[in-house]
């Protein structure tokens, strides 16, 4: 998608600082921490959201689960824990519309934390 945020990021066309990446996942620090550990997981392919997935997204979609998994064990995070969110839709403050877990980690967390 060519005026998609994360797209020109996982291009390189705008700076980020990379945590992962593999064949279908890119994974970066987010530019606004709201955790000591703030990473957002994306797929390489433009999907808006969890709202916009269909049944062709199906193995990209099962696949993110275990990138996020990836992320995290390599950030450290699996011992104490980590939350992650995918905001959907703008009322639950999705800004990007390219879908997106936010890994959140290295600090207590309260829930619900709505
Ligand atoms: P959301 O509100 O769930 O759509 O989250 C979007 C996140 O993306 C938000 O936490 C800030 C982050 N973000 C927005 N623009 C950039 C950017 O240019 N670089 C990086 N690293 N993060 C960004």
């Amino acid at each position: 998608m060519e005026d998609c945020l994360f797209c020109k990021i996982i291009k390189g066309e705008i700076p980020s600082t990379k945590v992962y990446e593999d064949d279908n996942f890119f994974a970066f620090k987010d530019i606004a921490p709201v955790a000591p550990v703030h990473v957002l997981v994306i797929p390489k392919k433009h999907v808006a959201s969890i709202a916009a997935l269909t049944e062709d997204d199906a193995d990209v979609a099962g696949k993110m689960l275990f990138a996020i998994q990836k992320v995290a064990q390599e950030l450290g995070l699996d011992k104490d824990g980590y939350r992650v969110i995918f905001n959907t839709g703008e009322k639950a403050g999705q800004t990007v519309h390219h879908m997106h877990a936010h890994i959140l980690g290295g600090k207590e967390m309260a829930w619900p934390g709505v």
